[in-house]
């Protein structure tokens, strides 16, 4: 399992819409950055974060996975990945310029490619060398169908049309206006009736009298959890709002550290983990969250940043995973692709993360890496 070339690659992905928003962002490409890690004996592993899909940036991380993280991983046993992970994580050189951010994701993508060899190497779905399976299906909710960018009554079709299709679980988007954002949620609850989870997320556009005055109207509807409310970094507001509301505070989607997780775990400012193989460094961090979280008896819900590929693998074999977000852009992009059969996550079968990209997405979707 010598590593043997360490290459970035870039695809731009169109989503579902010709574009789509949340509260603060409008997009219409999802960017699959990634590392193709070579071993000396002919496997290939494949890992990659996410991005929205800004070529100037993309190229940014491909240029550190390129010239910062490569040159330490050729010659190396790929399946060493603890030891790789340190060697990357506490490089003295780039911890100056980055323990979080671009670097981070750098590694997110080649940590998932060095997990990715190694089941490949095992000849076995990633999901086993993680222990196992410990439920039998892991259930899937629908983000796609609540996008800001959705008109009000496109979003209550698109809301049943989920629900029929065997989703037991929704998420709309909020952090337009409290008025608008209330008839929203109003207009699909009684859609979709009492027995479908519905969650909303705010993605930290928000401030606190805006959230407080949003709960209090709110939580008649049963609101399986308030994600992202408050902005990203504000532990302190989290907690303020975990304790003024009963809705359930989820976040993590944009937390780089184990660190940042337990200040909100110490602070009881979140109730719902969703810790990101994309934004983290990678799998191996991710665990790190997950195993904290369980020892704190809260679930995690990992956040879709890969648009769930690794995530599914981890949902099946890890015991705090209750939930996993389904936003299908880029599933067809892979050989194994994340799909759900009536609401459920499929059990991957394939040997590996799920990560390899077909031939004609790498055709079709490739962007120049410099
Ligand atoms: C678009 N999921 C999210 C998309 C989505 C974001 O900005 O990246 O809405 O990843 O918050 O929970
Ligand atoms: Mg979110």
């Amino acid at each position: 399992m010598k590593i043997k070339s360490v290459l970035p690659f870039i695809l731009h992905v169109p989503v579902t819409d010709a574009q789509i928003a949340d509260s603060t962002h409008t997009i219409s490409h999802w960017g699959v950055v990634g590392a193709q890690i070579e071993t000396e004996d002919g496997l290939t592993g494949y890992g990659f974060t996410g991005t929205h899909a800004h070529l100037p940036s993309d190229q940014l991380i491909a240029r550190c996975i390129e010239t910062c993280h490569a040159p330490l991983l050729v010659g190396e046993n790929a399946s060493d990945i603890n030891r790789l992970w340190h060697k990357i994580a506490h490089n003295p050189a780039l911890q100056w310029v980055g323990r979080a951010g671009i670097t981070t994701l750098a590694h997110a993508a080649i940590d998932v490619a060095l997990w990715d060899l190694k089941a490949k190497a095992a000849q076995q779905p990633l999901w086993k060398l993680l222990g196992g399976q410990v439920r039998d299906k892991v259930r899937a909710y629908n983000t796609d169908i609540g996008w800001l960018s959705i008109a009000d009554d496109k979003l209550v079709e698109g809301a049943k049309r989920a629900v029929a299709q065997g989703f037991t679980g929704i998420k709309i988007k909020v952090g337009s206006t409290v008025g608008r954002d209330l008839r929203r949620l109003v207009a699909v609850r009684q859609a979709i009736g009492p027995d479908v989870t519905l969650a909303i997320d705010g993605n930290g556009k928000w401030d606190l009298p805006t959230c407080l005055r949003f709960c209090r109207a709110a939580q008649d509807f049963d609101v399986f959890w308030f994600e992202e409310p408050l902005w990203h970094d504000d532990v302190k507001g989290h907690a303020q709002l975990a304790r003024a509301t009963p809705i359930p505070v989820a976040l993590g989607e944009q937390l780089y550290t184990p660190d940042a997780f337990s200040e909100f775990l110490n602070q009881q400012a979140i109730h719902w983990v969703q810790p990101d193989v994309t934004r983290m460094a990678g799998l191996t961090d991710v665990l790190r969250v997950c195993e904290t979280a369980h020892a704190f008896r809260l679930p995690v819900a990992p956040h879709a940043g890969d648009m769930s590929q690794v995530h599914v693998h981890l949902s099946y074999a890890h015991p705090a995973c209750e939930v996993l977000e389904y936003i299908p852009w880029i599933k067809d992009c892979f050989t194994d692709p994340a799909e759900v059969v009536d609401g459920y996550f499929r059990l991957p079968r394939l040997p590996g993360a799920g990560t390899s990209p077909t031939a004609a997405a790498w055709r079709q979707y490739r962007q120049a890496t410099a």
